[in-house]
């Protein structure tokens, strides 16, 4: 940023001078959307996975209609109960959904605009007829050219994943070599452990640690033994677990324990960011699955006890609740290990976004990482993205031309190097990515 000089030798142009490059208030705009739409950003958390993992790599149209957004949409807009639903094929679960949502009902919400997105994306039709030939379209990718085409169509380098060590679909790959797509970064994945540990300690216990079911003895040096073992394998960029709104630490819970004892020392030894996804309401309706978790405010003196009580851990933060964005921001502002990130699933939605956004600019500047897309179907990062694009380009427009009122300014240079970090290398130098 510039500041203003007043130019006294010629009073007709007092106020600011005109530094090379500084932008003027209506160049602000084009300026701002020319770098939104040219830098590629990471998108630092989805339920992606890389081509080695096979058919838990979700994709193409009937992926994308059955997505657990959509589903609870439809119960809405459909008789059907879910009992019948579940009892559906793949297909025909889509058919019921397009029918109702895209057909029976304009496609308006964000899921469903989505889709539409997606569709005219590849220069599909978008009408109630478009399902036939949109599934003869995505019948006919191959999954390696097709990845390509949808992250240079969302405008994204890579995408980290969500991988559980100790998920039976997912161990295998990595057992027999793993993967090596630099544009899937991997994420160590941790809520069977914290938060399942009563269910899951066998499954450690069977890959050969010797864990109980209260951790005590060797638990918790086994528990850091599996983490270095899954680290080397892996190599994710950092670890991660969802918790839910009553989260409390410290506590007497096996997830405090667990958290302090074992993966945040690993996550320090590792030198690697724990990511806390915080204010889940677990399946609220259980007959929804996926589409039953909900909400709630959590009370986030938890996580101010964590950034005071580990200083040497880095945080990666995303809550769900509206009501806990204002106090997320105020505690970045208290400990520089805390860094927010994202509009997480249901704040997901412009009018949200757009107010979240706003406030951590005002507090933070550019010191926190915007979006994420939490993408479960592959071609979901075209519209999540451009959605992103779109609600962030007057919002940025609006602080620069603030800046400039108030007799700063900015050159398109400053525009690209904020953008950047706020989408790239805030993550990189967080995780150390950048280090290769
Ligand atoms: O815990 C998570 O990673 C959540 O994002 C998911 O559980 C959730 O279902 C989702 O995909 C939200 O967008
Ligand atoms: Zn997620």
């Amino acid at each position: 940023m510039h500041m203003a000089t007043t130019s006294v030798k010629h009073p007709e142009v007092k106020g600011r001078s005109r530094a090379a490059g500084l932008l003027g208030g209506e160049q602000i705009r084009s300026a701002v959307e020319e770098v939104l739409a040219s830098t590629q950003f990471i998108d630092i958390h989805t339920h992606l996975f890389s081509p080695a993992f096979g058919k838990i790599g979700l994709w193409g149209i009937d992926e994308l209609l059955t997505y657990h957004y959509l589903e609870a949409e439809f119960f809405r807009s459909s008789s059907m109960k879910p009992d019948n639903y579940w009892k559906l094929s793949k297909k025909e679960k889509a058919d019921a959904i397009w029918k109702a949502l895209f057909v029976e009902n304009s496609p308006i919400s964000e899921a469903t605009r989505g889709i539409v997105a997606v569709l005219q994306a590849f220069d599909l039709p978008t009408d109630a007829s478009a399902l036939a030939e949109a599934r003869r379209f995505f019948e006919a990718q191959t999954i390696e050219t097709h990845i390509r085409k949808v992250f240079e169509l969302a405008g994204i380098s890579s995408v980290v994943m969500t991988n559980d060590p100790l998920d039976a679909e997912e161990v295998p790959t990595w057992m027999n070599g793993g993967q090596k797509d630099s544009q899937f970064q991997a994420v160590l994945r941790l809520d069977r452990i914290l938060w399942g540990w009563s269910q899951h300690w066998q499954e450690l216990a069977r890959q050969g640690y010797a864990v109980d079911e209260r951790a005590t003895g060797k638990s918790v040096a086994e528990v850091r033994r599996f983490l270095e073992d899954w680290n080397a394998r892996m190599r994710p960029l950092y670890m991660a677990v969802s918790l839910s709104d009553e989260f409390q630490f410290p506590d007497e819970s096996m997830t405090s324990k667990i958290l302090s004892e074992a993966i945040l020392p690993s996550c320090r030894e590792f030198g690697i960011p724990m990511s806390l996804m915080i204010g889940v309401r677990r399946q609220v309706n259980p007959a929804l699955r996926l589409a039953g978790d909900a909400v709630g405010r959590a009370d986030l003196r938890a996580l101010e006890n964590l950034c005071r009580t580990f200083p040497d851990n880095r945080f990666l933060v995303s809550v769900l609740s509206r009501e806990n964005q204002h106090e997320l921001c105020v505690y970045a502002r208290k400990f520089s290990n805390l860094m927010p990130f994202g509009c997480w699933w249901f704040l997901n939605n412009p009018s949200i976004v757009e107010e979240i956004t706003r406030e951590r600019i005002e507090m933070l500047g550019t010191s926190f990482i915007p979006q994420h897309s939490d993408a479960r179907v592959l071609e979901q990062v075209i519209y999540k993205w451009r959605n992103t694009r779109t609600t962030l380009a007057p919002i940025l427009t609006n602080s620069y031309r603030l800046l400039h009122n108030d007799g700063g300014g900015v050159t398109k240079q400053d525009i690209q190097r904020d953008v950047n970090r706020m989408l790239r290398t805030n993550f990189e130098n967080w995780t150390k990515l950048s280090a290769g």
